[in-house]
């Protein structure tokens, strides 16, 4: 929960630029990249450059960059000309959580049923 960059995750080496990402928007607090095995037409992934393992504790820590993700976000909606989408923080392995750095899912370009699986 320090916020600092963590030698074992993945996503703060793509903040690195020590493994490839499709980065589609970067903002002095946020990268927004294309997720690797997309499940719509536009799926992309929001994440903060600092390190908390999910948003929740991103926002306790760091509420401004928290909103800095959720802005970014629509911003990512609005770019790839989105008027429904969603925007998804898996938070724990029990619903699929499977990278612990917070990370916003922008999805849509396609119908989704409600509830989620
Ligand atoms: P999850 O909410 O933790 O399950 O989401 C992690 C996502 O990160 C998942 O959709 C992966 O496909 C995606 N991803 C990626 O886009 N690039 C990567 O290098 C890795 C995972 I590792």
């Amino acid at each position: 929960m320090s916020g600092d960059p963590q030698d074992d995750c993945l996503f703060c080496k793509i903040v690195a630029g020590h493994i490839p990402a499709t980065i589609i928007r970067e903002t002095p607090t946020t990268v927004a990249f294309r997720d690797i095995n997309p499940q719509a037409p536009t799926h992309v992934l929001v994440i903060p450059r600092v390190h908390y393992p999910d948003a929740a504790s991103l926002a306790a820590a760091d509420p401004a960059v928290a909103a800095d993700v959720l802005r970014e976000a629509g911003e990512v909606a609005t770019d790839e000309k989105l008027d429904s989408y969603r925007v998804i923080f898996n938070t724990g392995s029990g619903v699929g959580q499977t990278v612990f750095h917070a990370h916003a899912h922008v999805m849509g370009g396609r119908g989704m049923q409600w509830p989620p699986g």
